[in-house]
């Protein structure tokens, strides 16, 4: 039955059928299909996501190494340890130095990406050599010791700016909307523009860089939310899509009685899935740590993120420490979850010609198909 909600078995079975015959859910389906928690309905959905993931990825998976390298912040977000009100958080700036060596170290030990993430720190968010210009000269040495991707993760950024770091060597661009409800998000991001944080993912697209988009669950969004969300990807024709559970904490506003259903996050990762079968979807070790890695992946995610190795007194964001001292955030780490699951490291190679042909022709990616 193509129109209305599909509810029953033969319904959902007839909307999977067809996803894998390369017809994407309508709107009416994708709400259908978020609102799923029977067992045997969420593993027929999983499966179908699986499948998508193998024939336009194969076993590849990629693996994003994650470097805080300041977490002061302008901002006041109420979902967000980090947020500028919290007095009662030891913050830290790294030294160009010691950021350049965390990433090479990532990079040696096997990571496809270098993610450098930062609060909304208005001493790199000024103008001048002490401001934007040192962020510039960080990305281009981080750049040079790598010699792979790198993601910056910096916040609201000017379009000048953008500009200045793609050419320094940024590929990547990540700056999550958390919803697409503008009432929920003013709430979630008081004194921020929604349009504005929209606009520079637009911006970055311009100025050359592959951009992610991000949602969070268990913050009060609907799932008509959800379902508006992932509309909103598709128009931004978003290159990375993700999905992660708010973690509460004791100094974060926002209360635990707003986090999701254990499902949420995995059965929305897979309908991204279903939605946008070419596309990069990560599962975070930022959440559930090397715990929650299996889920995600058997919801069909493609990307490994927030790795952290030990030692280097960086952080994660939704969980400060989980999982990084005793080296459960690292490469090693987490084979064991990828074998398992019948996946492998990506050669870097295939990452980097995935990342070229979304650049040069978004569409080219959707030709890569893999017999199931
Ligand atoms: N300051 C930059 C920004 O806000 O874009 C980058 C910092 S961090 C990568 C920002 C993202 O982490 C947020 O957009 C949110 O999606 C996620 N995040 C922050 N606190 C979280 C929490 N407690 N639980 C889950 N995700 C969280
Ligand atoms: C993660 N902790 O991937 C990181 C962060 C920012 N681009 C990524 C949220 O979970
Ligand atoms: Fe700052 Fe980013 Fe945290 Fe918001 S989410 S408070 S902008 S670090």
């Amino acid at each position: 039955m193509k129109t209305g909600h599909p509810s029953g078995n033969n319904e959902i079975e007839a909307v999977l059928q067809r996803a894998l015959e390369g017809n994407r859910p309508d709107p009416s389906e994708i709400r259908r299909l978020l609102a799923l928690r029977q067992r045997g309905q969420v593993a027929r959905l999983f499966q179908a996501a699986r499948k998508l993931r193998y024939r336009f990825f194969g076993p590849d998976v990629f693996l994003y190494g994650f470097v805080y390298f300041s977490t002061y912040c302008r901002n006041n977000c109420r979902f967000c340890h980090f947020r500028s009100s919290n007095g009662q958080l030891h913050r830290y700036r790294k030294s160009e130095s010691d950021i350049i060596d965390a990433a090479g170290r990532l990079a040696d030990a096997g990571v496809h990406l270098i993610d450098l993430t930062m609060g909304e720190d208005p001493r790199y968010l000024q103008a001048g050599e002490n401001g934007y210009d040192r962020l510039t000269q960080l990305v281009r040495k981080v750049k040079r010791r790598v010699g792979r991707p790198v993601m910056i993760s910096t916040g609201l950024m000017p379009e000048k700016v953008l500009k200045t770091l793609a050419h320094a060597g940024a590929d990547w661009y990540a700056c999550y909307q958390e919803t697409h409800n503008r009432t929920l998000f003013e709430h979630l991001r008081p004194g921020q523009s929604y349009a504005s944080r929209w606009q520079a993912k637009k911006d970055a697209r311009r100025a050359g860089l592959l951009v992610e988009e991000g949602i969070l669950a268990g913050v009060g969004e609907t799932l008509d939310d959800i379902a508006g969300s992932i509309a909103a990807m598709d128009d931004l024709n978003a290159d990375q899509v993700r999905i992660m559970t708010f973690v509460p904490r004791g100094t974060i506003p926002l209360g635990p009685c707003l986090t999701a259903d254990d499902l949420r996050e995995p059965v929305t990762l897979a309908v991204m899935r279903l939605v946008f079968p070419d596309r990069l979807i990560p599962a975070s070790l930022d959440i559930a740590g090397l715990e929650g890695l299996k889920m995600r992946l058997d919801a069909g995610a493609n990307v490994v993120t927030s790795l952290v190795l030990p030692g280097e007194g960086l952080a994660g964001v939704a969980h400060r420490r989980l999982d990084i001292e005793d080296a459960r955030r690292t490469p090693e780490g987490i084979l064991p979850v990828l074998d398992s699951c019948g996946l492998a490291l990506a050669p870097l190679p295939d990452y980097q010609d995935w990342m070229a042909r979304r650049q040069s022709d978004p569409e080219r990616c959707l030709k890569r198909v893999r017999p199931v």
